[in-house]
């Protein structure tokens, strides 16, 4: 075991240190992406721009149940909140999306495809689905290696990752393995402009769970606490040795697939359904009612974190892109994923 942590779930219920912690991740995360958004449409980004907005809840909640250096993450292109979560840096965002060569990809590597392996943040793979197997694999070597200890892994992937066949191969691998990781199903109604009723024929997608032969877990993805509450809890019993951890998370993409779609095919019902709420502004409430916030600290947060973001974004644009002349071509800044070089 290692160095002991707080716990994050307390008979049953989130703790109030890790609800405020994932509503400080959201804020961060949706500051950023707007941030980001703008620069894009600015014409400052090259690349696509992929936003997280409705997702922050349930990414947020993933992430701040893990820990950085001691766990797995592999995060999808809706995860920023759940990046910073984790423990990245705003820097690291505004490094790669700019294209600074400071940046843990040194400016060579784009936008989402960032990460620090040898901290267990993964660089994303845009495969669908190969996330699962990726850090399946990084959980088992660390078994044969003997130093799983108490680490859990941990990806999100969309619904249509879940019609491919590296989702199904990784998880069963996961399951017979019986590796300590916990696999997100951010089940945003959509994938691209795929509808739900053209991308799966059974009812509910934690029902494959029994199937695989891993826990199911079912959650509404715009309840700050549910999530909180859920993937905490399935975090807390993939790191106490209950196997992997299947969790479909009910939400709506709140934008298109990425900046350059408007998502107009977004049925209106559903925008303006329950699955169609803000789980920023759901948290907000939720957290001032329960009494783990004021409407002042709120306030205090988004200056703060506005003021991290501005600052993360003038540094990177004052810095320098890669040198061809006198690259080694390496994308990490790490020479290899322990960082050894
Ligand atoms: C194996 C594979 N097939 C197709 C794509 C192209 N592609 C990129 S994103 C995307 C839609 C993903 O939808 P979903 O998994 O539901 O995630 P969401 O974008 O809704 O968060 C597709 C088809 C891909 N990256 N990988």
């Amino acid at each position: 075991m290692s160095e002991a942590f707080d716990p994050i779930i307390q008979h049953g219920a989130p703790t109030q240190e890790y609800v405020r912690r994932v509503m400080y991740a959201m804020l961060r995360g949706r500051i950023m992406e707007t941030k980001l958004s703008n620069l894009y449409k600015a014409g400052k980004i090259v690349g696509g721009v992929y936003l997280g907005k409705g997702q922050e809840a349930v990414s947020a909640s993933l992430g701040a149940a893990l820990r950085m250096g001691h766990d797995v993450f592999a995060p999808l292109i809706r995860d920023q909140a759940g990046r910073m979560a984790f423990g990245e840096a705003s820097l690291d965002a505004t490094r790669t999306y700019l294209g600074s060569a400071q940046g843990p990809m040194r400016g060579r590597d784009g936008n989402i495809h960032r990460g620090r392996p040898d901290e267990g943040l993964y660089a994303m793979i845009s495969h669908l689905g190969a996330a699962v197997s990726q850090v399946g694999g990084a959980l088992l070597a660390k078994r044969i290696q003997g130093t799983l200890g108490d680490s859990v892994g941990a990806t999100c992937v969309g619904d249509g990752a879940t019609s491919t066949g590296a989702f199904h191969e990784g998880l069963n691998f996961v399951a017979v393995e019986r590796l300590p990781m916990v696999v997100i199903i951010a089940d945003n109604q959509y994938a691209y402009s795929t509808p739900n009723e053209r991308q799966y024929a059974c009812e509910d997608l934690v029902d494959r769970a029994k199937g695989y032969g891993v826990a199911g877990h079912s959650v509404d993805g715009t309840n700050v606490l549910e999530c909180a509450r859920v993937i905490g809890g399935a975090v807390a019993a993939a790191r106490s040795g209950e196997g992997p951890q299947l969790v479909v998370a009910k939400l709506l993409r709140l934008g298109g697939h990425g900046e350059h779609d408007d998502g107009s095919y977004v049925e209106p019902e559903l925008r303006q359904g329950h699955l169609g709420r803000d789980c920023i502004e759901v948290g907000k409430e939720l957290l001032i009612q329960n009494g783990l916030l004021t409407a002042e600290q709120y306030d205090a947060w988004v200056q703060e974190i506005s003021e991290e973001c501005q600052e993360a974004v003038a540094v990177a644009q004052r810095e320098e892109g890669p040198n061809p002349y006198s690259e080694d071509w390496s994308a990490t800044s790490s020479l290899s994923l322990r960082g050894l070089k």
